[in-house]
């Protein structure tokens, strides 16, 4: 019985930082099941499982493959379904799609300007210059130039963007209630992205957000903590 999680690193593969992989792996360790992680650099994706999928994670769950993290979470939520639920019923998974988009739409989008020169300078060569390209297409401007005109305004930002969950916390400690489910992954795994690659968050020590993210930090053992800080 092997679980393999096929997730993306830089030029160490101790520190995996992708926010989709990060929420993956927190879903694998909710559910106690004992699995391998395999990072690899971005131009070896392509290659993993015979080209199965252009995008990490890729679950492989002695032989079935799944690609997309929310996918593998419903998967993994089907296919254990004695062990410790990742969503609490139909409800939480459809909660989870909008903290997905939340997360991505928002945080993420924001996060990027930030720490997209991080993310290139951890990476091997081969992978530089392919995260160039790719990125340069998508943002629409060289990484310098969009680090010059933007990273400042969306530092400062940021903080306001996470007052949907400072909000949620005045009630309860967690996007799942009382302890965390998938949702509160999703948002940890951007936040974990941007700590892993850049080393810090535009977040200040005592803001209510950064407690939470340190519990999540904190689970599992410290799963997330294992990883330090670049
Ligand atoms: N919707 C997918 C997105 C996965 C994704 O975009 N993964 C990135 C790493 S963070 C990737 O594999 N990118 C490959 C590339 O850019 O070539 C998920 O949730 O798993």
């Amino acid at each position: 019985m092997t679980i393999i999680l096929h997730s993306l690193c830089g030029t160490d593969t101790k520190r995996p930082f992708s926010p989709h992989c990060w929420k993956a792996v927190m879903a694998l360790s909710h559910k106690g099941l004992d699995f391998v992680e395999r990072p690899v650099p971005f131009t070896e994706i392509p290659a993993l499982e015979n080209g199965f999928s252009r995008t990490v994670p890729i679950l492989n769950d002695n032989g079935h493959l799944v690609s997309d993290s929310f996918a593998i979470a419903l998967y993994l939520e089907d296919t254990y379904p004695d062990r410790p639920s990742l969503f609490k019923g139909e409800g939480g998974k459809a909660m989870a799609r909008f903290v997905e988009g939340y997360t991505q739409t928002v945080l993420q989008a924001a996060l990027m300007p930030i720490i997209v020169m991080s993310i290139h300078d951890i990476l091997p060569e081969k992978d530089k210059a392919y995260f160039r390209e790719s990125r340069e297409a998508r943002l629409g401007r060289p990484l310098e130039e969009v680090v010059a005109t933007r990273a400042e305004a969306e530092k400062a930002a940021f903080p306001g963007k996470l007052e949907p969950l400072r909000h949620m916390l005045k009630f309860q400690p967690y996007l799942g209630g009382d302890s965390p489910l998938f949702a509160d992954y999703i948002l940890f795994g951007a936040l974990q992205w941007a700590r892993v690659t850049s080393g810090s968050l535009p977040l200040s020590a005592d803001d209510p957000a950064m407690e939470w993210f340190g519990r999540c930090l904190d689970l599992f053992e410290g799963r997330g903590r294992h990883v330090t800080a670049a």
